[in-house]
Formats: structure tokens, sequence, C-alpha cells
């Protein structure tokens, strides 16, 4: 069996990191991915946070590995015949573009229907249709616009960011889904369609559990799972719930052996219901198990505090592991605060394929992370993509690149440059 998307071309016009998530994930599912990078600049991703000199930065090598590339001016003459056969030779363009940018390159919606009418055309945008749509956003533009940033955090602190890139990668997410819908769609159609996936849209829907929270604050003004209750105030809108778990079940973030000097040594803790005996017996409160003041859920909302406090007590004598496997013989839920170094030193995180180290054989080694997995997967190993530019012009020299139709050398300086090992392009 092949890949699922084995013999989809994917004109890859995204930069940064949205829209190079999405046509990653396309890549990792097998389809040909082709970026198109701006001549003799190329993703502006490759210098950026570099940490070794004339080496492609990290940031740029996660994110797109696995890609063909090619650079290309397409506001020149030459440039724009280039991208006129890509747009027939491919099946879908992604783009994430400052909103206008493609139709002011004279590729509008229209035209690029005229050269391929089951082109899908997908794009990320930082907002969809509203008072906003002319925006320029980056990751925490849309954590803050999308609800995120108003959610997270402590009660008398101000709005924080998270470390998830929800506004970039989770966007990303969302358009390749939307990808597959319109190329499955394709199939009954024979045509192609718009996808839009606008990036405070995507933090929005991340944030879900807010929203329906914003719904029962409206109706009932007030949370009794949120550390506001019952001493604190509740406002009109959700406020900032610390720790606290955004489900049906009460949870936060406990000490562990070693707090002191290691900022990782955490555990979240739930007290879930049915395990409520069990942890009771394990944090040395058994009478708490009949006690009318913790006995029931309900009882127990406005005592949360004293029952972290209590399973902290004990969580502070054990290491986060320790604490985590003597909880787990009880089916109680919880989870290590695993830093980014233990992740990817994690060997079971290779083993399953999540994380991948990137082709060993280029000049560096890079980890990456890697989801969805599928039955049938691609080899572990994620390939580098090549520099397109200035620095692999001598190498290709007059190589003739098909989907132009003619040789690079005819298509003059800078129109067009076919990166290292990234094939040719037939002729469409
Ligand atoms: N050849 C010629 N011109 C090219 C080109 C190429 N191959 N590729 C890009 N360009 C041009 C664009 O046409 C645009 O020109 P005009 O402004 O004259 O139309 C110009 O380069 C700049 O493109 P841009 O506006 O998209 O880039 P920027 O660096 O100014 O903005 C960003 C970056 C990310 C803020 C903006 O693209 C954006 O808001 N995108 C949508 C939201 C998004 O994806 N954000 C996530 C970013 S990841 O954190």
């Amino acid at each position: 069996m092949g890949k699922a998307l084995d013999g989809v071309r994917i004109l890859d016009f995204t930069h940064v990191q949205s829209g190079p998530t999405c046509t990653q994930l396309l890549a990792w599912f097998g389809a040909d991915v082709i970026k198109v990078e701006k001549a003799g600049a190329g993703d502006i991703t490759r210098e950026q946070l570099r940490d070794i000199p004339g080496v492609d930065s990290l940031y740029f090598t996660m994110l797109n590995h696995n890609k063909r590339s090619v650079t290309l001016d397409t506001k020149s003459e030459n440039g724009k015949r280039v991208l006129e056969k890509l747009v027939k030779y491919c099946d879908v363009l992604v783009e994430n573009f400052a909103p206008g940018a493609l139709d002011r390159m004279g590729f509008t919606w229209e035209r690029i229907q005229e050269l391929n009418p089951r082109m899908i055309v997908a794009s990320v945008k930082g907002f969809g249709p509203g008072p906003y749509e002319e925006c320029k956003v980056y990751e925490n533009v849309a954590q803050c616009a999308g609800g995120s940033a108003s959610t997270t955090g402590f009660d008398d602190g101000p709005p924080l960011v998270t470390g998830a890139q929800i506004g970039d990668s989770g966007t990303g997410l969302h358009l390749a889904l939307g990808i597959v819908a319109a190329l499955y769609q394709r199939n009954a159609t024979g045509r192609g369609q718009k996808v839009l996936a606008a990036m405070q849209d995507g933090v929005l829907n991340l944030c879900r559990v807010k929203l329906r929270d914003q719904q029962r604050l409206d109706r009932t003004q007030v949370m009794k799972e949120y550390p506001q209750f019952p001493n604190g105030k509740f406002g009109s809108a959700v406020p900032r719930a610390a720790n606290a778990s955004g489900g049906g079940q009460p949870g936060t973030i406990v000490k562990c052996k070693g707090w002191e000097t290691d900022p990782n040594a955490y555990l979240y803790f739930i007290a879930q219901a049915p395990v409520w005996k069990d942890i009771c017996k394990m944090i040395g409160k058994a009478d708490w198990i009949t006690h009318p003041d913790f006995a029931t859920p309900e009882v127990r909302l406005p005592r949360l505090k004293d029952v972290f406090a209590a399973v902290e007590t004990w969580t502070v004598t054990k290491t986060k592991f320790e604490a985590m496997a003597l909880l787990n013989e009880h089916d109680i839920p919880c989870g290590p605060i695993l830093s980014m170094e233990e992740l990817a030193n994690e060997p079971s995180l290779r083993k399953s394929g999540t994380i991948v180290e990137v082709d060993p054989s280029a000049t560096r080694q890079v980890l990456d992370g890697r989801q969805p997995h599928q039955d049938e997967r691609q080899p572990d190993r994620g390939q580098a993509l090549a520099l397109a530019g200035r620095t692999h012009r001598r190498s290709i020299g007059r190589t003739r690149v098909r989907g132009c139709g003619r040789s690079r050398a005819e298509i003059g300086k800078g129109d067009m440059t076919m990166a290292r090992g990234a094939g040719l392009i037939p002729e469409v």
C-alpha cells in the first residue's frame, strides 16, 4: 500500500510557520510538495534564529522537510509564466501571504480557475471576513485575538500566551483537513474550491471549552470548578483559571520532590470522581471517603483547595515519576510536567515515530515532532529541504527545468532556481 496522498501535487506558496505546517503534513502523507520561495531571499525563516552559521535554521528545517523547493520571482514576466505552468501542473495551491498578495501578483481565484479548474486554493489568513481581514497576523496575535490569552494565566496577573503554537501550527492543521476534504469532494465534482483557515478562528476553535464556559457564566454567573469559587468574584467574562482543569473532573498542578531547584518537578493531578476512594487512601485521608464535606464531587467543589493541598503534601515526598507510577497503579489520572529536554531524550517517543530525526546525513541532526500517525507510515526519517537560491545556482548550472519549458539560463537570473535534490518538474 502506498501513502494516502501519493500523486497529489501541492504548489506550496507558504512561509514562516502556519502554512508550512500544513504542507508539511500533506508531505508526510505522501503529497509531492513543491515549495516556492522568493527569489534571492527564500523563506525568511531560513535565516531566523540560526544556531550554526551558514546553515538553514532549525525553525526552517523543522517546518519544511520532505518538500521540494524552487525559488521564483513571481513579479517578473518569466516568473509569472513559470507559476502559470505550476498552477496547471499541481492540484492544490497553498498560501499564507498577507491579504491580497496573491491577487497583486496577478493570480486571482478567477485566473487560477481559468488555468486549472480543478485547482484547490487553500489560504491561511490572520482573520476571516470582517473588520480585521486586511491585518497581518503572527502566532501571538492570533492567540490574543482567538480567546486563548484572555483565559490563560492567573487571576491576579496579565493575560498569557501559551508555549503551544496553536495560532500557527493549529491553523495549519485545520487547513490541512480542509484541503483533504476539498480533494475528496473534487472526486465527485471534478472542480476545485477555495479553502480558508483564519488564525483567529483556529485558536477560537481550540478554545471551545472557554466559549462553553462563557455561556455557562452568562446563565449562572458562577463556575464552581474555577479557583475563583467560592471566595473570589466572577465578572461578566470567563476569567483566567490558573491550572484548573477545563473539563468536568477537577485538577491542578502540584509540587513534587525537588521542586525547590527543578522548575519542572511538578505533576498534574486530577481528582477524578470514580477513583476518589483510592485517592483518599493514597494521600492518607481515608476518612474523606465518607466525610460529609468530601464524599461527593458536589460537596468537594468549594473545598478543592483543601483537596489539592492534601494531595501536594503527599506528592512533595515523591519525584514526579514515582508519584505517577504509584497513582497509575490505581488508575488515578495524572501526568508529569515534562521539560523539552526530557521529551527530546525520551526513547519511547523516538521508537513510536512521534519524534523523528531529519536527514542525519545533512550538516546537522534535527529532531522534529510528527503527527498524526498512519498505519502505513512513511519512513521515520524526514528529508531536509535543500537550499534553493544563490548558494545553489552554481551547482545547478544549466539544468533544464522542464516546468518552465526552457533552460534556467534562458529564464534569466533570479527568475527560477531549482534546489539541489529537488528533481525535475515534468513538462506540463
Ligand atoms: N516572488 C515575488 N514576490 C513575492 C514572492 C515571490 N516568490 N513571494 C512573496 N512575494 C511578495 C508578496 O507578493 C508581497 O508583496 P506585495 O506586498 O507587494 O503584495 C511581499 O512579498 C510580502 O509578502 P507578505 O506580506 O506575505 O510578507 P510579510 O513578511 O510582510 O508578512 C506575514 C508576513 C506572516 C505577517 C503575512 O504574510 C501574513 O499576515 N500572512 C497571513 C497570516 C499568517 O500566515 N501568519 C502566520 C505567520 S507564522 O507566525
